[in-house]
């Protein structure tokens, strides 16, 4: 039968952008599950849960208070132009309208149920693999969609940790779709919650999801940054970027200072909070200036142990990470990737403004700066 489906995968899906469809092959990226047994979950309840715009984080609890259950989710794939600086602009493509896109939170052997939208106006074919899922390339064997197309995809949450989720369509369309800003993460809580490096009962009085993305925007003869039509109509121009491997931007939460100013993040002294990293592409190292991670999953797996005081800790291409510290002193932290060309050249800097009273046992200015 020749379906819209089919006309769609085999053909180019807009003519101005024919390499989308041909480069990737959803033959060879899709896979069938159909003899499988059926498994029967009816007895599961159910949650719908509304996804929250990064660096917020939805309401969950960290310890679960009943058994397993089935948490749904729904994204929409978004395809429209952004601007990473001032007057600088790409054609991007995101989870939900964010970058990076929503975390999601479940516990530990819940069921995930995404629904993921694809709309009619996009342009591209996509998908979403999830490095906490297991099997079929983390589901983006079974979720790749046209414009126009939906589908839902339910995996078992079976290891605790945060883990990254990223577009990937096949062949060179992944990294463009992740670089384009297709990640987002997840964080997979033990059912009792998190344990210190001492296996003790800890928590945290707030949760930030800082998802670092690095841009690949090209430039005209002139060195100006060049604008396009379309996110096809930019590929080959980002390629040539790409291939270097220099961003031209390294950005938190997809615009240099979208987490500074109104966009800070925002503490007390005496508060936990515990800060999510992720990187879908590129090594970072994130550091706060005159603070520490007191306890830091850097591979972001709660099943080992966290280390201590660390100064700055290693979030690996393709993963997230988790850092939880108890803020000692009031004022304005700086979040960084400590490359510092990175940090304050390129755009990865944020801000935690952090409210309380002054200690002058852990600093004290001893002379005020006078002529000598
Ligand atoms: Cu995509």
């Amino acid at each position: 039968m020749f379906t819209r489906r089919a006309a769609l995968m085999g053909a180019a899906v807009v003519a101005a952008t024919p390499f989308v469809v041909s480069k990737a092959s959803a033959d060879s990226e899709s896979m069938d599950t159909s003899g499988a047994k059926p498994v029967d979950l009816s007895s599961l309840p159910r949650v719908k849960q509304k996804l929250a715009v990064p660096p917020l984080v939805h309401e969950h609890e960290q310890i679960a208070t009943s058994g397993p259950k089935i948490v749904e989710f729904e994204m929409t794939i978004t395809e429209e132009e952004i601007e990473v600086d001032d007057g600088v602009f790409m054609q991007a493509m995101s989870f939900n309208g964010s970058i990076p896109g929503p975390m999601m939170v479940v516990h530990q052997d819940d069921y995930l149920e995404l629904t993921l939208i694809n709309p009619e106006e996009n342009e591209l074919q996509h998908n979403i693999d999830f490095h906490a899922s297991t099997g079929a390339l983390g589901g983006g064997g079974l979720t790749l969609i046209n414009p126009g197309e939906k589908v839902t995809l339910r995996f078992r949450a079976t290891r605790p940790g945060t883990f990254i989720y990223h577009c990937a369509p096949g062949g060179p369309m992944i990294p463009w779709h992740v670089v384009s800003g297709m990640v987002g993460a997840i964080m997979v809580l033990p059912r009792d919650g998190l344990r210190d490096q001492n296996d003790k009962p800890i928590s945290y009085d707030k949760v930030y999801y800082v998802g670092e993305n690095d841009f690949y925007i090209p430039k005209d003869e002139n060195g100006e940054y060049k604008r396009y039509e379309s996110a096809g109509d930019g590929y080959d121009d980002m390629v040539d970027v790409m291939q270097g491997l220099i961003p031209t931007h390294e950005v938190f939460n997809g615009r240099v200072g979208a987490l500074t100013g109104a966009g800070a993040m925002t503490a007390k002294v005496g508060q936990r909070v515990l800060f999510i990293h992720s990187q879908g592409n590129r090594d970072t190292r994130p550091h706060i200036i005159g603070g520490h991670g007191d306890q830091v999953w850097e591979l972001g797996k709660f099943n080992n142990k966290p280390d201590v005081d660390l100064e700055t800790w290693f979030i690996r291409g393709g993963s997230a990470g988790a850092a939880l510290y108890k803020f000692l002193q009031p004022g304005v932290y700086a979040y960084v990737n400590h490359n510092l060309i990175e940090a304050v050249n390129l755009g990865a800097t944020g801000h935690i403004v952090v409210d309380g009273d002054w200690d002058n046992d852990l600093m004290e200015q001893v002379s005020a700066p006078t002529p000598i």
